[in-house]
């Protein structure tokens, strides 16, 4: 707990304000906005080093080491002033001086240090963890351009530039140079003894720590320890092995450039070298920390695995592996099999997705150029491995068993294999991923290591997804559950028995026409269109990705736009549809399907026949800022995957404990969000798992939907006959072609009862008291999806002693 009153908080608050106006010469009421968050966050800094607790004691449980390549942690000042209980006392305060606190946090930046949701669910689970006094820290990278910042060309195309976070970023980064490590890369190895061996790297690069304090509320302060990449030589190529690889891409790799940018690929690989380096100089400085910890508190490396866990954020640290073997063998001098019982007690791994072009693959010829020590021990791991699965299967079975579980294969080195094979417990993020992991993906996995896969359904903070984000909904939720929901969100069932009562229903819905009116005014700024606040508000934010299937979102609309335009009299509940979300800059159908929304768009917004009815607004350069902003606001929340495809989704539950009806079909946590909200609650649609499964072994011929249903077909050829490109036809002839011959994610299979399922939205939406308490009973019915929760899964399942 904090030990800090907030009385003492104030004066001291008060003091450094005369002290900074004084240096300034400046009078209190002439500050700026920027100069009131300066001062509010540097207040809100000293305080909390000097104030929270660190290192929380180890009591039954090891202490969370949690390796991610991104923490999409958003802005910090508000999120700590609650945290520390000051919040109101603070808006108090610069109310005085005829400022609004919500104005003074606005000129925070986003540190947008992750993609998406992997990132996001990371920087909720280091809110979770050091609310749960989870001895915790995060391992993470320091780069200096973030997630670019997105914007729209006249013709609605996505345009990215770079986002410089750190320049303008006020809140105070240690930078910890007590804590530097030195990492090698390239040289060449020679062996000692049967398992000791010496690498002398060709060159190395220096790790600098900067440490970003991470309050939990009402709980300790932890680290979330970024490193950078430093040389004051670039790297000296001919000095390295002139290997092909490295070669081919000799102009990206400078020392100076490693932690420069963030790739912008959310659930897609990049196979480039630089991107390679990053993920072993993140393990390299990580697992260099972490025993540089244990060891100076007089513990042996035999206990590493009881006072130590490496949570492993999908397969990006997946090096940390083989660098803590390596340590251990030739720094350390153990024997394999010592070093083994250590290390493979030590990791546990998170997979994020079954999608084939997420699942890292290196070849192998660049891992052993650029790591050969590394290439050494992960050749020896899969040697052991072999042996096991000879004990395990028979020779029929050998064959196909040895292709699905080896590590290395076909000049490969297959990195979720390397994490499932090195770690003790491999977890799932949601029930029907976790199921298709071991059914799909490793079946013979889980035959060899039995009682290794778990699941682990992930989940948001309620700290920032309903404290921070929707202000009115907390102070609702405070005045009528008993004990603080805020700490125990299971707490929100309460609401149960208030779904019913007259005063709260009319607060409840009051809120939400409330944060309806705040979003119309940001779209407003943002993108100039005045929208109709009693629409509805359908919403769907996230990253653009053709399984996610915004298109399918798109067609429904072009779909209504057309039925509209032909029955102008039709009896219509308006409807406003709300789109956020960035594409990599690769990505080139992801992009398409953005500007094509951009495209309809502009019809529909300029079209005075839909003025009020329906209008679609697609908010520019998405990020943990916006999503607070929207979140409150929506009406429906958009999850409509292809079954099999999402691995859970975090922003599902965002949407549903705000209020908002998911319309979705049976995939990632959407199938736990029904059972947990109630069938009648939420409007599922479209294929399953299994009936995807049947379509595709029939044959799957999209042009025969297209051809069978009109809505649909003219819907498509709307895109393809320039309508939506100012008369230009070949602008979304890709999306077009793409849709009608190949359709890998079956939107078309889906169009027609995803169409019925809109119709159902606008049909219980009329009935707006039936509406509203399907909206509460969401609120109440799903607590479990808050990261607390999920932190104490892992504990109970993973990390437990
Ligand atoms: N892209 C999944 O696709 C999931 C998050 C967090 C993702 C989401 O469905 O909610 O992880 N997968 O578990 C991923 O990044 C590498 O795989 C994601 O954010």
């Amino acid at each position: 707990m904090p030990t800090i009153s907030n009385a003492s908080f104030m004066t001291s608050v008060e003091q450094e304000l005369n002290q900074y106006c004084q240096e300034r010469f400046i009078a209190p009421e002439q500050l700026s906005n920027t100069q009131w968050f300066q001062f509010i966050a540097k207040c809100s800094q000293s305080t909390i080093l000097q104030n929270f607790p660190t290192n929380p004691p180890l009591v039954n449980t090891r202490r969370v080491n949690y390796l991610s390549m991104e923490f999409l942690i958003g802005r910090l000042l508000g999120n700590n002033l609650m945290s520390l209980s000051v919040y109101q006392d603070v808006d108090n305060f610069v109310a005085k001086y005829g400022k609004n606190l919500v104005d003074i946090l606005e000129e925070e930046r986003d540190p947008s240090l992750g993609n998406g949701g992997l990132g996001r669910l990371a920087a909720c689970y280091l809110d979770s963890m050091a609310s749960l006094s989870q001895p915790a820290i995060g391992y993470g990278l320091h780069y200096q351009y973030g997630l670019f910042k997105q914007h729209f060309n006249e013709s609605g195309e996505q345009l990215e530039t770079g986002d410089s976070w750190n320049r303008d970023f006020y809140l105070q980064q240690y930078h910890r140079p007590d804590f530097q490590q030195k990492v090698g890369f390239g040289g060449t190895v020679a062996q000692i003894t049967d398992d000791q061996y010496d690498w002398q790297p060709a060159w190395t690069i220096q790790g600098e720590a900067f440490d970003l304090p991470v309050v939990g509320y009402k709980g300790v302060q932890q680290p979330l320890r970024l490193w950078q990449g430093y040389s004051e030589t670039s790297f000296d190529l001919a000095q390295f092995n002139d290997g092909q690889y490295l070669q081919a891409e000799s102009h990206v790799i400078d020392a100076a450039k490693l932690t420069k940018v963030l790739y912008p690929n959310d659930n897609h690989q990049e196979g480039k070298a630089l991107r390679l380096m990053q993920q072993y100089f993140h393990c390299a400085c990580s697992i260099a920390d972490l025993l540089r910890q244990h060891l100076a508190q007089g513990r042996t490396l035999m206990e590493l695995p009881e006072f130590e866990v490496v949570q492993l954020n999908d397969t990006h640290p997946a090096l940390a592996i083989p660098e803590l073997m390596r340590i251990l063998l030739d720094q350390h001098h153990l024997s394999w099999e010592q070093a083994w019982a250590i290390s493979s007690k030590t990791f546990a791994y998170t997979n994020h997705t079954l999608l084939p072009e997420a699942l890292e693959q290196w070849e192998d010829g660049l891992v052993a150029q650029l790591l050969p020590r590394h290439m050494l021990i992960i050749e020896r791991i899969d040697r052991e491995l072999l042996a096991k699965v000879r004990a395990e299967f028979n020779d029929e079975e050998f064959e196909q068993a040895w292709r699905e579980t080896a590590i290395l294969m076909d000049h490969r080195v297959r990195m979720a294999n390397l994490c499932v094979v090195g770690s003790f417990a491999v977890n799932g993020v949601a029930q029907i991923h976790s199921e298709l992991v071991v059914s799909d993906l490793f079946p013979s996995y889980a035959r060899l290591f039995k009682g290794r896969f778990h699941n682990v359904t992930n989940g948001v903070t309620p700290r920032r997804w309903i404290r921070q984000a929707n202000p009115p909904l907390a102070r609702l939720l405070d005045n009528h559950i008993d004990g603080d929901w805020t700490k125990d969100l299971a707490l929100l069932s309460q609401l149960e028995n208030l779904v019913d009562d007259p005063h709260f229903q009319t607060a409840y819905q009051e809120i939400k026409q409330s944060n309806k009116q705040v979003l119309a005014d940001v779209i407003e700024q943002e993108i100039g269109l005045k929208v109709n606040c009693n629409a509805i508000f359908d919403v769907q934010i996230k990253r653009f990705h053709e399984y996610k299937r915004q298109h399918l979102n798109l067609l429904n609309i072009i779909a209504t736009y057309l039925d509209l335009k032909a029955n102008p009299q039709k009896d219509f509940v308006p409807r406003l549809f709300i789109f956020a979300g960035k594409a990599a800059p690769g990505y080139f159908m992801a992009k398409q399907i953005i500007q094509a929304i951009n495209g309809v768009a502009k019809v529909i917004n300029n079209d005075p026949d839909m003025q009020g009815k329906l209008q679609v607004a697609f908010l520019p350069d998405y990020r943990v800022s916006l999503a607070e902003k929207i979140i409150p606001a929506a009406d429906v929340s958009e999850q409509i995957s292809l079954a099999g495809k999402e691995a859970s989704g975090t922003g599902n539950m965002k949407l549903a404990l705000n209020g908002a009806i998911t319309l979705g079909t049976l995939d990632g946590a959407n199938v736990e969000i029904a059972e947990f909200a109630g069938k009648e609650n939420v409007v599922i649609f479209g294929h399953t798992v299994e009936s995807v499964r049947q379509l595709r072994e029939q044959g799957y011929v999209p042009r025969s939907y297209y051809e069978q249903d009109e809505q649909l077909r003219n819907a498509i050829d709307a895109l393809a006959n320039g309508m939506f490109s100012d008369g230009d036809t070949q602008r979304f002839s890709a999306l077009v072609d793409n849709l009608l011959n190949s359709d890998y994610f079956c939107v078309l299979a889906d169009f027609a009862s995803y169409r019925e399922a809109q119709q159902e939205i606008a049909e219980r939406y009329k009935d707006q008291a039936a509406w509203s308490r399907s909206a509460m009973l969401n609120t109440a019915r799903l607590g479990t999806f808050s990261s607390d929760r999920s932190i104490r899964d892992y504990q109970t399942r993973i990390w437990k002693k």
